[in-house]
């Protein structure tokens, strides 16, 4: 029988583009091409989809630039025909070429246009398996007001925040000022929806708020405001069971940023520096790690999420364990966070790409 065809769809409209490629370049890599066909998709800045090379290289890190889909006179979509989900180029003054069938689409897409539940929702519509969360898991693990509101109803541990709506700030910034100063400081800033780090700041005093919560806001009209948490970073990687079976969670890992070099764990230290360090599993006892697991499948399921997720948590000078948060799309190269701990756990990277491809093609769904 014909290999299973995966699209690889990765670039984008979002700020996160260059991120995307470098992600690319991994699974493209790492795909084992005797099982499947790949097809790499580019989503080019400008939103127009284009047949991309497979050559890693070029989606690769280099000194001197970062990769970016380059804009092509042929344009790529999916249509469904008869049944079958067809591969079309198209390109001006010539006939619509048919370039075979997609099975699984792999969308390694990240921000506003893609990580939001927006490109799943495009699938679904298409009638188009594909890896990952759902729409909806997609779109509340982008929103970290609604995730606290999932946690919480899930009797998950979250901790002190308020959420800032465009209108609350607008109407009554000095009801905000008091609900911040409640909290008791630090606080972090953040935009509510937002691809990685961006317009985050952590901030000492009611002086500095109002700036803070300008900068989140060039990023997004909503806001959450968290109270500063004591506690070391510990993160948990799940994997969707098989046959709907319990998720799978990796050992804790920990987080240690190079001291000094950063007030917390920002966009800087993840994508630019490689500042950040994971030890894998975590110092910690038996009896935490255990909790850790549970609590990283209970927040997979709280928020419905499918395929795989990287949940995070402070872990407390008490031992208590509070939820950060549940992302659906976690950093996705060999040396990312999530790829790691599984390393850690005994599931290699090619391993976890043929897993999620599996989850992604056997999986019930609605409507097929
Ligand atoms: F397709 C998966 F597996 F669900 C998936 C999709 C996206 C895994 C990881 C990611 N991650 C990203 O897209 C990224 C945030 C690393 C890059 Cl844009």
């Amino acid at each position: 029988p014909d290999k299973p065809r995966v699209a690889v769809l990765f670039g984008g409209r979002s700020s996160e583009h260059a991120v995307s490629c470098v992600t690319a370049a991994g699974v493209l890599g790492a795909i084992d091409r005797d099982k499947y066909d790949v097809v790499p998709i580019g989503i080019v800045k400008s939103g127009q989809w284009v047949l991309a090379s497979g050559d890693t290289a070029q989606w690769s890190l280099s000194a001197t630039s970062l990769p970016e889909v380059p804009p092509s006179a042929q344009t790529v979509s999916l249509t469904e025909i008869g049944g079958e989900h067809q591969l079309i180029v198209t390109a001006p003054n010539e006939v619509p070429q048919e370039l075979g069938t997609v099975d699984v689409v792999f969308p390694l897409l990240h921000g506003p246009f893609g990580e939001d539940g927006t490109i799943q929702g495009l699938l679904e519509l298409s009638d188009t398996r594909y890896v990952g969360a759902g729409v909806l898991a997609s779109a509340v693990g982008m929103d970290k007001h609604f995730m606290k509101v999932v946690f919480e109803a899930a009797g998950l541990k979250v901790g002190p925040y308020i959420a800032v709506t465009d209108r609350q700030w607008r109407n009554d910034p000095e009801s905000v000022r008091k609900q911040v100063d409640l909290l008791g400081f630090p606080v972090f800033v953040k935009p509510a929806r937002a691809g990685s780090s961006m317009g985050i700041s952590k901030v000492d005093s009611l002086d500095g708020l109002d700036a803070a919560i300008e900068a989140a806001r060039e990023h997004d009209p909503k806001l959450v405001i968290e109270a500063g948490i004591v506690g070391r970073e510990i993160e948990c990687a799940v994997l969707e069971g098989r046959g709907g079976d319990a998720p799978r969670t990796s050992l804790p890992g920990e987080i240690s940023v190079a001291a000094g070099e950063h007030e917390f764990y920002d966009f800087q230290a993840k994508y630019v520096d490689d500042a950040a360090a994971l030890s894998c599993p975590a110092d910690m006892p038996e009896e935490a790690i255990a909790r850790v697991r549970e609590l990283a499948a209970a927040a997979f399921d709280s928020v419905g999420a499918e395929g795989l997720s990287r949940v995070d948590f402070f872990y407390t000078p008490d031992g208590d364990l509070i939820i950060n948060e549940i992302n659906t799309m976690p950093g996705f190269t060999p040396k990312s966070m999530y790829p790691q701990m599984w390393a850690a756990t005994g599931l290699s990277y090619p391993e976890l790409i043929d897993e999620l491809i599996h989850l992604a093609l056997t999986r019930k769904t609605g409507l097929r």
